[in-house]
C-alpha cells in the first residue's frame, strides 16, 4: 500500500460564505430529455405522460422511502413545438410539441411533480428560433411588428471580423441569405437557427409574456439556452455584449416580478472568467453552469489528476462570485456520457465523481442515466449522447418503449438498468440515492463552506472538510482517485469518532490515518 504522510495539516483556502437563500440552493436537478425519458403510448418517442408515470423512480414524495432518487428539480430539455427531434429550434414558444403530448398532458406533469416536491424548469430558447415559425416567416415578408424580430443587413460583411461567437468561421458563418426578402439574417447556429433581434422592444416584449405564459402554467424557472449570444450589434461583441448582460438582468428582474421564486440558470459554456459575468452582483442570472467544474471532476474520476482540481476551487472560492451561483454538472446532453469519458464500466470511477459533484458547494445537475451509468450510445451524433433511459434488460427497448425506439439504448445489459441496480445495494444507482440523501440531511453539504486539505505532493487524494454556516456541522471526504490504495495521515482525525455517511458504521481513528483502497472515498461526519 502506498503511504502518504501528511504530517502538519494546512488547510489551504478559507470560506466562501454568502449563503443564499432560496429553494434552489438545497435542491439536486435532474435533466431530462422528454424523448428518451419514458413512452407512454408506444410509438418509440419519449412522453409528458411517460414523465409523470415514472415521477415516482425520480422523488415519490415520502421521505421515509428510500428507493427513489429524491431529486427536487427538473430541467426539462426543449418541449416546445419544433421540427427537429432535439427541439432547440423553435415553432411556437406557447406550444407543447405534439410528440410529447398536449398542453394537458404538461400540466398534470406540472402538478404531479409538485405534489411530490419536485420544481420544473423549463428550456428557454431564446437567442434564436427555427426559421419555421410564423415570426420569421413575417419577418421575411416585413409583416410589422415582426420585420425586426431579426437581425437583417444589406451586405455580407466581409473583412469585419464576424465568425462563429464560440471561435472559428468568417462572416459567411453567421450572415445567412434570404432571396425571399433580398437581405442577409444573423444566426450564430445556422440557416435554420436564425438569432432573434433584442434591439427590437417588440421582441423582448414578445419574449417576456412568453416567460409569463409558462409561469403562469406553475414552471417555476428556465434553462436560459446560448445565453451568451443574445445581441451581436457588432463583430466584435458577438458573445457577452454588455447589452446581453443587461437584459439578463432585466429579464431576470421581469420574471421575479411574476413569480419571485423563479429562477433562471444560464448555459454560458466558457471560461469562468467570462462566466461570472453573469452573476452582477447578484442581479443577473440567478445560476451559470460550472463548464470547468466538468471537466476537473472526471480528471479526478478518470485518472486521479487532483492537483487543478483544488487550484480550480481556490480560484473560484476566492473570487468574489459565490459558489451558489454555479451549477454544478458532471456531463450534459452536450457533452460525451460522462462513463465514456471516466471509463465504461468501472463503476468505482463514476460513483468518486458522483461524490465529489453531490457533496460540494453549488447546486448539483444530474444528466439522466448517468445514476446508472449509461454511456455513449452508436453513431457520431448528439443523439448518441442521448440514447433511452434504461429501465430494463429487454432486449432492443431497455424498456423504454413497447415500440421501436425513436433510438437505439446504449445497452440494454441488466448490469447498466434501474431494475437491477435498484434491488442491490453497492451499485451506482444506490451510490446516488444515498448521496442525495447525505447532501440533503447535512447542512455542511449544502452550505459553501468548504476547506481543502494538503494531501501531499502529486498526491492523486483529495480530502476537504465541509461545516455548516455556524460550524457545529463538521463532515470530511477524502477520495482517491489512484487506483492504487493509499493511506493518509489526516492527524485531527485522531481527536474524535466519526459517522461513515456511507456505510452507517462509526469509527474512530486514532492514529489519525486512513486506509483508502484506489478508487474509493469516505465520508465522515465529525459525531
Ligand atoms: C446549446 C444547447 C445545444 C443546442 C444549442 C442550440 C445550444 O445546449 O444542445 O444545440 O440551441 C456552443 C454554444 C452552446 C451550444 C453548443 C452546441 N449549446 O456556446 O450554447 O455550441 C466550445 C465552446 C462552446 C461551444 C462548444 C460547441 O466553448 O461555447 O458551445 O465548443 O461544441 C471543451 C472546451 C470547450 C468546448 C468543448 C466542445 O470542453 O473546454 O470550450 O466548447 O470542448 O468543443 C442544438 C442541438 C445540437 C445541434 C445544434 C445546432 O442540441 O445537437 O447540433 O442545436
Amino acid at each position: 500500500m502506498k503511504k502518504l504522510t501528511v504530517v502538519l495539516l494546512t488547510f489551504l483556502i478559507g470560506f466562501n460564505t454568502v449563503a443564499a437563500e432560496n429553494w434552489w440552493s438545497d435542491a439536486v436537478f435532474y435533466e431530462i430529455f422528454v424523448r428518451s425519458f419514458y413512452d407512454s403510448d408506444g410509438d418509440g418517442v419519449g412522453d409528458l405522460n411517460g414523465m409523470t408515470e415514472k415521477l415516482d423512480y425520480l422523488n415519490d414524495g415520502d421521505p421515509a422511502t428510500d428507493t427513489d432518487l429524491e431529486i427536487d428539480g427538473i430541467w426539462l430539455m426543449p418541449i416546445f413545438e419544433s421540427g427537429s427531434y432535439h427541439g432547440y429550434d423553435t415553432d411556437d414558444y406557447y406550444a407543447i410539441d405534439e410528440e410529447y403530448g398536449t398542453m394537458e398532458d404538461f400540466e398534470a406533469f406540472i402538478a404531479a411533480a409538485h405534489e411530490r416536491g419536485i420544481k420544473v424548469i423549463l428550456d428557454l430558447v431564446i437567442n434564436h428560433s427555427s426559421d419555421d415559425i410564423d415570426w420569421f416567416v413575417n419577418s421575411v415578408d416585413r409583416i410589422d411588428p415582426y420585420t425586426d424580430f431579426y437581425s437583417w443587413r444589406d451586405d455580407l460583411p466581409v473583412g469585419e471580423g464576424w465568425k462563429v461567437p464560440w471561435g472559428g468561421g468568417s462572416a459567411s458563418s453567421v450572415w445567412h441569405y434570404n432571396k425571399t426578402r433580398g437581405q442577409y439574417f444573423y444566426g450564430a447556429f445556422w440557416s435554420g437557427m436564425p438569432d432573434l433581434n433584442y434591439d427590437s422592444e417588440a421582441l423582448r416584449e414578445e419574449i417576456k409574456s412568453v416567460a409569463k405564459f409558462w409561469l403562469d402554467k406553475g414552471v417555476d424557472g428556465f434553462r436560459l439556452d446560448a445565453a451568451r449570444y443574445l445581441y451581436e450589434l457588432s463583430a466584435d461583441a458577438q458573445a457577452d455584449a454588455p447589452e446581453t448582460i443587461q437584459w439578463w438582468i432585466d429579464f431576470n428582474e421581469y420574471v421575479k416580478s411574476v413569480n419571485e421564486d423563479t429562477m433562471l440558470v444560464g448555459e454560458v459554456w466558457t471560461e469562468s472568467e467570462n462566466i461570472k459575468k453573469y452573476y452582477q452582483d447578484g442581479k443577473g442570472l440567478d445560476m451559470c453552469f460550472d463548464f470547468d467544474f466538468a471537466s476537473y471532476v472526471k480528471g479526478v474520476a478518470k485518472m486521479g489528476k487532483t492537483d487543478n482540481y483544488v487550484e480550480f476551487w481556490e480560484e473560484k472560492i476566492d473570487d468574489d462570485t459565490p459558489d451558489s451561483f454555479y451549477a454544478l454538472f458532471i456531463a450534459n446532453h452536450d457533452t460525451m456520457r460522462a462513463f465514456s469519458y471516466i471509463g465504461e464500466g468501472k463503476f468505482d470511477r463514476m460513483e468518486l465523481a458522483a461524490v465529489l459533484l453531490l457533496t460540494s458547494p453549488g447546486t448539483p445537475f444530474l444528466y439522466y442515466g448517468e445514476e446508472i451509468g449509461i454511456y455513449q450510445g452508436e453513431g457520431t451524433g448528439d443523439q448518441a449522447k442521448r440514447t433511452p433511459m434504461q429501465w430494463n434488460s429487454t432486449p432492443d427497448t431497455a424498456g423504454f418503449t413497447t415500440g421501436t425506439p425513436w433510438y437505439d439504448p446504449a445497452t440494454t445489459e441488466s448490469t447498466y438498468t434501474v431494475s437491477f441496480q435498484t434491488h442491490y445495494p453497492g451499485t451506482l444507482l444506490d451510490a446516488y440515492r444515498k448521496l442525495i440523501r447525505i447532501r440533503k440531511d447535512n447542512p455542511e453539504f449544502r452550505s459553501l463552506n468548504i476547506e481543502f486539505i494538503d494531501t501531499g505532493e502529486d498526491s492523486k487524494v483529495i480530502a476537504f472538510q465541509r461545516t455548516d454556516d455556524d460550524g457545529a456541522e463538521i463532515s470530511y471526504v477524502v477520495a482517491n482517485g489512484s487506483l492504487e490504495s493509499a493511506e493518509i495521515e489526516l492527524s485531527f482525525l485522531s481527536s474524535a469518532s466519526f459517522a461513515d455517511l456511507m456505510s452507517g458504521t462509526t469509527n474512530t481513528y486514532p492514529d489519525g490515518l486512513v486506509a483508502l483502497d484506489g478508487k474509493s472515498y469516505l465520508i465522515l461526519k465529525q459525531l
